[in-house]
């Protein structure tokens, strides 16, 4: 009763609460037309585009972390060619103005009375929800990680904590095996694993250093990328520059006293290989954000359920989301992200009006990956994994430009076009471009 009673007077409706503020209660109720669901690439963007549609005062956001970051430049941060700190603003910087930051972790979400728990005890609720959660890594799926990251030799350009020890591991490298690893569940960037092999051989070459060392490889999956256009490519440059690629090969133990990693071969259960290594690049497993994999909102998989041309949850219509928490059946990118707010947006304006969405999304997504300290194949595709380029040449060659593009014009266009709800991904531009050659 006394909870009841405190939720009531905490409840800021009417004038007389107009004085209200919501720090001064943890179980305060809040509600808002439209909630959002994490403060990353999708969550920051698609609160610009809700408040151009309905008014900051009817947005929030719930984020719980300080800093916000643009992820895709870690692989170059990982390889010492940018800073950790360029990746990074406040995610006060970021947020649009007037809208509202919560400043607490999703604990719970229960579409059916429309509302979602927050770690300290606060109850929102909503007309409209966009799930933006992003996805869970798991390095604790790899016996002797985390702890691992303790020791040198060892980094991951996937998370914040371990991006500048590749760096380290890199310039520190005498002689011996360089190991990349790619793991047996989705990634983001799927791209970014290799990323980084590319850009060691080419410091190792740099430095002098390339004849003292084994760079290996060792994928889970049974190909080195999954669209053959950009695959065929990549397998001409691992064997010009005698990059070791072993297919099948999952990480499953990091021995960091010894230098050692352990692999097991997927296609032959028991059998397992260990690398003695003077680097070791980890990606690790990543599943659904738990909060989303413990919701009403997830599939059977764990991830978020929505109709894959609207991005609208299947089953609760003012729920939709975006980016890597979703079950899009496309590659996890920003660059996806990016496509997806222009749809997004569009459904949430038509579903407001009581009409249909009306526009599909073709499943756009982009991959530049990054093959030395200057160059770039920009792999760009579609739900059918066909390539969808938007430039007019073969983006399936190494490029200087794209370089260029991928190191100093997309920073740009994440922080002022894409986070301020301004970019909506190249479509029309590629229209545009491919129309000038005809
Ligand atoms: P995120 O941007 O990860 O945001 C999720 C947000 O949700 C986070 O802010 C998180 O704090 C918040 N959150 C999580 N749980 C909770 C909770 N319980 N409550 C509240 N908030 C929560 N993409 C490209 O397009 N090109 C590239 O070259 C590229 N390279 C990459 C290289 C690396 C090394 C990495 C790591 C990623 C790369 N990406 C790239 C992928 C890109 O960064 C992601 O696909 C993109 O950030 C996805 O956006 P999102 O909003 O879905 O998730
Ligand atoms: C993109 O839109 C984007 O988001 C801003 C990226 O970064 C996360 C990308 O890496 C790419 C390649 C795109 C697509 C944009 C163009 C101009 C091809």
């Amino acid at each position: 009763m006394a909870a009841l009673r405190r939720l009531r007077q905490c409840r800021p409706s009417g004038i007389a609460m107009s004085h209200f503020h919501t720090s001064s209660c943890a179980s305060a109720r809040q509600h808002y037309k439209m909630l959002v669901l994490g403060g990353g690439s999708g969550g920051i963007s698609m609160s610009a585009r809700m408040k151009r549609m309905m008014g900051a005062e009817n947005v929030a956001v719930v984020e719980p972390s300080e800093m916000h970051y643009y992820q895709p430049i870690w692989t170059l941060v990982g390889a010492g060619a940018k800073t950790l700190t360029s990746s990074g603003r406040s995610t006060a910087s970021v947020m649009p103005s007037g809208v509202k930051w919560v400043k607490s972790k999703v604990q719970e979400i229960n579409p059916n009375t429309n509302t979602v728990r927050t770690d300290d005890g606060s109850e929102i609720s909503y007309e409209y929800l966009i799930v933006a959660l992003g996805l869970q890594l798991h390095y604790e799926k790899i016996k002797g990680l985390p702890e691992g990251f303790e020791q040198p030799k060892i980094g991951s350009n996937y998370s914040v904590q371990t991006v500048d020890k590749t760096w380290k591991a890199l310039q520190d490298f005498k002689e011996g095996n360089a190991v990349f690893t790619f793991p047996n569940t989705p990634v983001k960037c799927a791209g970014a694993p290799q990323k980084i092999m590319y850009l060691t051989d080419a410091f190792l070459r740099k430095t002098g250093k390339r004849d003292k060392a084994n760079i290996i490889f060792n994928t889970s999956l049974p190909v080195l990328f999954g669209i053959k256009k950009y695959a065929d490519s990549l397998w001409d440059i691992v064997k010009q520059r005698d990059l070791q690629v072993n297919l099948r090969q999952n990480l499953i133990e990091v021995r960091a006293d010894k230098q050692e990693a352990v692999f097991e071969n997927l296609d032959k259960p028991g059998e397992t290989n260990v690398i003695e290594y003077e680097m070791l690049h980890v990606t690790p497993p990543m599943g659904p954000n738990l909060v989303v994999k413990g919701s009403q909102l997830a599939d059977e998989a764990g991830w978020l359920d929505v109709n894959k041309d609207n991005l609208q949850h299947k089953r609760y219509p003012n729920v939709f989301g975006i980016g890597d928490c979703t079950n899009l059946p496309t590659a996890k990118t920003g660059a996806a992200v990016a496509a997806q707010t222009a749809i997004l947006n569009r459904s949430i304006s038509k579903v407001m009006k009581n009409e249909k969405p009306d526009r599909t999304y073709d499943g756009y997504t982009s991959c530049p990956l990054v093959t030395s300290y200057n160059t770039v194949i920009l792999a760009e595709f579609d739900y059918s994994g066909q390539p969808l380029e938007t430039f007019p040449v073969n983006q399936a060659k190494e490029s200087r430009i794209m370089y260029h593009m991928k190191a100093d014009v997309m920073p740009h266009l994440y922080w002022h076009g894409l986070l301020r709800g301004l970019w909506g991904g190249p479509a029309p531009y590629r229209k545009l471009m491919h129309l000038g050659m005809k």
